[in-house]
């Protein structure tokens, strides 16, 4: 059938710098005449030859500059951060991270000082790449773990100023590298790259604050193959030769646009039309501008173009013929109504998570079934468990998600618990809780499709982005009006997800005045966090916080309670 097809062999000794750009690893590299990454902005690309060039001398010149040794074996002794919205030089920054045997550790461009300043600790980066307009906040940060002022670098950006005064960028250490002798090339033993960390991205995974995902190089490839071979079937009946032009919209900081939009089209020698942020009309005229054939969204997204079908007809959208979504849920009803509105594209979805690497499942062309995240990719094994733990094997019941794959990731650093919690030994290997609720169909053309009908873990998707209720409450917890407190999920049309917080008021509140207070708590998470953690979804004051006897809130009694209310 369609889906068939089975993974032979996942290289494990080859690092994401090399993978398909050189062919010092056997395999054949892509064309030189490629241009992978396209400024959608200025319309500058970025060819194979150039990118190569870049990545070797950056890494030249980032190790002279901030003092890493190349090709050593002490990974975690070289972390840096990279801080910035989207960019041409984005991957190129952490390619030649990798090729120094060091760590990439993306941060969203949103993030405030502080959200920042968690991540360069958790990660214990030494080094930070940021573009001139979040200098400020990347400085504040910085200050606050002792980070040499000398290593943060400058990555510059269309439309902003090309230096900062007395930072090194991206093109004085590509220029100084240009001049210094080559690297060795990276060897590492089967055993070794398969352990090998390439990217530490941040997950709240099921429970308590975000914590660093080790996700290896492998577990990178893995995925892309995986993607690749689902998905070869249906360019192959396109026509031969074909290529995605696709979106680089989502965060290269999210594993979403990290390895199933990057990564993927790297290797399969796509254009990626990168733009740095969400702006409607310019999302709609660089489709037009560079016939974006392939666009990769959120449920958000898609939303905004239903609602707003007269703006869309005034771009020329011919070139598309598929959208793919995922990050969070699609309801069925919207995707029947994109879908019509859009009859000549195909709407997929894909299901996965930071700790799968990406995807676990995706959509054929050739069966969609719209609601559905579509079917698991093959090298992905899956269990449904029901609260008790029993496994469940019918089809249409609801049960946990776990998943054993070659791009589950390494875990969590630093972090036995939450580890112990998420990633569990079972007689048939090794799997990871979803905390997703989950149900197999079958779907009318006889495909087993996954269903992700509910979420049991903590976590709420605001766009499609992370917000750790256990962050949140962390922070409502530092106001002196707050005695205890609760957060959760509320639904909201344009956002999928909103957090919403529980307050119980201390004895010490100066004011009987709620609105006062509820101001005060709402400006404390504002000027702490990004935007999507803010608390949109309101604050109410109740006089109890529930809790299990072992003193876990009950997030989810709280959530069940406030789904009935709204619905009366
Ligand atoms: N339906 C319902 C979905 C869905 C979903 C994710 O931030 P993370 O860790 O990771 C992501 C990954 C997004 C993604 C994976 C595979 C893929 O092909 C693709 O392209 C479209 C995107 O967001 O959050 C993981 C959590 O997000 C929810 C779910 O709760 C999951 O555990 N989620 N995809 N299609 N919910």
């Amino acid at each position: 059938g369609p889906l068939a097809g089975s993974l032979l062999e996942i290289p494990d000794t080859v690092p994401l710098c090399d993978f398909r750009l050189d062919e010092r690893h056997g395999r054949r590299p892509i064309a030189e005449s490629l241009d992978p990454f396209v400024c959608g902005i200025s319309g500058r690309t970025v060819l194979v030859p150039q990118l190569k060039d870049r990545v070797d001398h950056l890494a030249k010149g980032l190790a002279q500059h901030v003092g890493w040794v190349a090709n050593d074996g002490t990974e975690f002794d070289k972390v840096a951060v990279i801080f910035a919205p989207n960019t041409i030089d984005t991957l190129t920054i952490s390619w030649a991270i990798h090729r120094l045997n060091g760590l990439s550790s993306p941060a969203n461009a949103v993030y405030s000082a502080e959200e920042l300043q968690y991540q360069l600790d958790i990660s214990r980066a030494t080094v930070l790449f940021t573009v001139p307009s979040l200098l400020p906040i990347a400085l504040r940060a910085a200050s606050k773990c002792n980070l040499n002022q000398d290593h943060v670098i400058i990555c510059e950006m269309p439309g902003e100023p090309q230096s900062s005064k007395g930072f090194r960028t991206v093109s004085n250490l590509i220029e100084q590298g240009a001049t210094l002798p080559e690297l060795d090339v990276l060897r590492w033993t089967k055993a070794q790259g398969r352990r090998q960390t390439a990217f530490l991205c941040f997950s709240s995974g099921t429970s308590g604050t975000p914590k660093a995902v080790m996700i290896s190089h492998y577990n990178v490839i893995a995925n892309v193959l995986q993607i690749q071979l689902f998905e070869q079937h249906m360019r192959d009946a396109i026509e031969p030769g074909y290529r995605d032009v696709t979106l680089g919209l989502m965060p290269f900081s999210h594993i979403y646009g990290l390895v199933a939009i990057c990564h993927i089209a790297v290797y399969r020698g796509d254009s990626i039309i990168v733009l740095p942020k969400f702006v409607f009309k310019d999302f709609l005229a660089s489709i037009e501008r560079f016939k974006i054939n392939t666009l990769s969204v959120v449920p958000p997204i898609i939303i905004t173009m239903v609602k707003n079908k007269a703006l869309c007809d005034q771009f020329n959208l011919t070139s598309v013929r598929q959208i793919m979504t995922g990050a969070a849920p699609l309801g069925q009803e919207t995707a029947q109504e994109f879908a019509s509105q859009y009859s000549n594209w195909v709407t997929r979805q894909g299901y996965g998570m930071t700790e799968t690497a990406t995807a676990v499942t995706n959509t054929s062309p050739f069966d969609v079934w719209l609601g559905s995240s579509g079917c698991l990719l093959s090298g992905v094994e899956a269990k449904l468990l029901s609260p008790e733990g029993t496994e469940i094997s019918a089809y249409n019941t609801p049960g946990e998600l776990l998943v054993k794959a070659p791009s589950v990731v390494l875990g969590y650093l630093n972090n036995p618990k939450a580890n112990a919690e998420t990633f569990v030994d079972m007689a048939d290997g090794r799997f990871v809780k979803t905390g997703d609720e989950v149900e197999f169909r079958k779907s009318p053309a006889g495909n087993e499709h996954v269903w992700v009908v509910d979420r049991i873990k903590e976590l709420i998707k605001v766009k499609g982005l992370q917000v750790a209720p256990a962050e949140l409450e962390a922070c409502l917890l530092e106001h002196l009006a707050v005695a205890d407190c609760a957060v959760i999920p509320v639904a909201d049309e344009r956002a999928g997800e909103l957090p919403k917080a529980f307050v119980v008021k201390s004895a010490a509140v100066a004011t009987d005045d709620e609105n006062v207070v509820k101001q005060s708590i709402l400006k404390r998470v504002e000027k702490a966090k990004s935007r999507h953690k803010w608390l949109a979804g309101g604050v109410e004051f109740v006089d109890i916080i529930p809790k299990s006897p072992s003193g876990k809130i009950l997030r989810r009694l709280l959530r069940d309670l406030e789904r009935e209310r709204r619905r009366d």
